[in-house]
């Protein structure tokens, strides 16, 4: 996770911050009375002066998150709830506002804020805040604002609306499949943490970097458990088992230049994307499984996410449906590795152009 707004908590004053009639130099003791040496901000700095706040930051990939901050009147202002408070806009690179809330607290302890926030794309952003009520050196108190992203999760799915990030999808949610669209079932996920890591190295990621497996592909890099099946097309494929394309776990993958396990151990969340049919999803913009319900595949999810599947989708858990119809061939494990192997010594991509 990181923050893209810096010094959110004022604990170093104006830095980072620009606008006009910022005051950011008292603590919360100042405005409140509450005995906190805590740095805040005040919106509205002095009288006859409009106070603005505004920071720019970059945004890596189209992302829906939210930002968030802690709001309270001051002491002195609470005749003036209701009023008195400041706007909240998150501007674009041309200026125009993507979201936007106002913010008019009545109380002089803090409540939290959120503003939920769709990045279209890549880029420049400006979060500003201005000033609301009179003009009179009195106001509303702002801190902690915080604006998350998490690279770990931002893998991007395609959907009918356009790459979204996983962590935003749910059931409903209309995914790209090679086949069109098709609506998500289900979604589970599985967060490992760095002590479990430690105890148990299989549950590091595999890392894709950008363009491992051939031209763009995937776009930026892309992290799966070890046994998440990645798409190959590949002639050796078809000399091997009658068709270019194959499906293959990513521990497999390893054996090529730019795709390795992870052991930096950073926490990483494990997305499972449920369909009627097993099919092929574009992460990152790269073909890949979405869950094939096997036993070998159910035995990796979590208890509680086997419950889940097991009471919504009995016919899947139950093996009365195509629960064994993979979108595409699963060749058995010492091939999977020849054919790796000689894709590598051909020095092909993995995802050809055939
Ligand atoms: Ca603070
Ligand atoms: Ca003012
Ligand atoms: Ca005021």
């Amino acid at each position: 996770m990181q923050n893209l707004i810096i010094n959110g908590t004022f604990d170093s004053g104006s830095a980072n911050w620009g606008g006009t009639d910022l005051e950011t130099s008292y603590t919360e003791n100042a405005y409140l009375g509450n005995g906190s040496s805590n740095r805040v901000a005040e919106m509205d700095g002095q009288s006859g002066q409009t106070t603005i706040m505004e920071q720019s930051f970059t945004v890596n990939n189209p992302i829906q998150t939210a930002l968030t901050l802690d709001a309270a009147l001051r002491t002195a202002s609470l005749n003036q709830a209701g009023t008195e408070g400041f706007t909240v806009e998150i501007l674009d690179a041309g200026g125009a506002v993507i979201a936007s809330m106002s913010v008019l607290p009545t109380t002089n302890s803090f409540t939290q804020a959120s503003l939920n926030v769709d990045f279209p794309s890549a880029g420049q952003y400006t979060l500003r805040l201005t000033e609301l009520g009179s003009d009179n050196s009195l106001g509303a108190i702002v801190d902690n604002i915080s604006l998350m992203v998490c690279f770990c999760n931002g893998t991007l799915i395609e959907t009918a609306e356009g790459p979204r990030a996983i962590e935003t999808l749910t059931p409903g949610t209309v995914i790209l499949t090679e086949n069109g669209p098709r609506p998500l079932r289900w979604i589970g996920k599985r967060s490992v943490s760095p002590a479990q890591m430690a105890d148990n190295a299989k549950l590091c990621p595999v890392r894709i970097e950008a363009g491992a497996l051939g031209p763009g592909l995937p776009s930026q890099p892309l992290q799966v458990s070890r046994q998440h099946r990645m798409l190959i097309r590949s002639r050796v494929a078809k000399r091997m088992f009658g068709q270019f394309e194959v499906l293959i776990p990513a521990i497999r993958l390893t054996a090529l230049p730019g795709i390795y396990v992870n052991e930096d151990r950073a926490a990483v969340t494990y997305y499972h994307m449920l369909f009627d049919n097993h099919e092929i999803v574009f992460a990152n913009g790269a073909p890949s499984e979405s869950l094939l319900v096997t036993e070998q595949s159910l035995a990796a999810l979590s208890p509680a996410a086997q419950e889940e599947l097991t009471l919504l989708f009995p016919d899947l858990i139950c093996g009365t449906r195509h629960c064994t119809e993979s979108a595409r061939p699963i060749p058995p494990h010492a091939r999977q590795k020849r054919l790796v192997a000689r894709i590598g010594k051909n020095n092909r991509a993995a995802l050809d152009a055939i």
